[in-house]
């Protein structure tokens, strides 16, 4: 999936603010930030949204959910709290066609979200 600029993110061919990194996942600050604190993290593989994921998956997304909370230590706000986010098609709010995990804190979050 070469134009997918999630893709080039994962693969260092375009820059971002990498906050956390392993064979598997990148994450990076968002380039249009809602909160103190909004990073977005990422499998390097290619999958259109989380609606692609299987049982054979289990693990990976397991993993994303924990290195959410590594990243969550990392910045500081695991006491204060945070919200993780993953926005699943046209009706989620899904604008980019490549899964990710939204973490957002450092302020007060409303809820429910618009
Ligand atoms: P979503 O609506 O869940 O698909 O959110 C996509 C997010 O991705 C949105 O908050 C803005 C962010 N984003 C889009 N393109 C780029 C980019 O090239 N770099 C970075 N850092 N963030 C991006």
């Amino acid at each position: 999936m070469p134009e997918c600029v999630f893709c080039k993110i994962g693969s260092r061919e375009l820059q971002a603010m990498v906050v956390y990194e392993d064979p598997d996942f990148i994450a990076f600050r968002d380039i249009n930030p809602m909160a103190p604190v909004h990073v977005l993290i990422i499998p390097k593989l290619h999958y259109e949204s989380l609606a692609e994921f299987t049982a054979k998956d289990a693990t990976l997304l397991g993993r994303m959910l924990l290195a959410a909370t590594h990243i969550a230590r990392q910045e500081r706000i695991a006491e204060s709290g945070y919200r993780l986010v993953i926005n699943t098609g046209a009706h989620g709010g899904q604008a980019v066609s490549h899964v990710h995990m939204h973490l957002l804190g450092g302020r007060a979050l409303q809820w429910p979200p618009g």
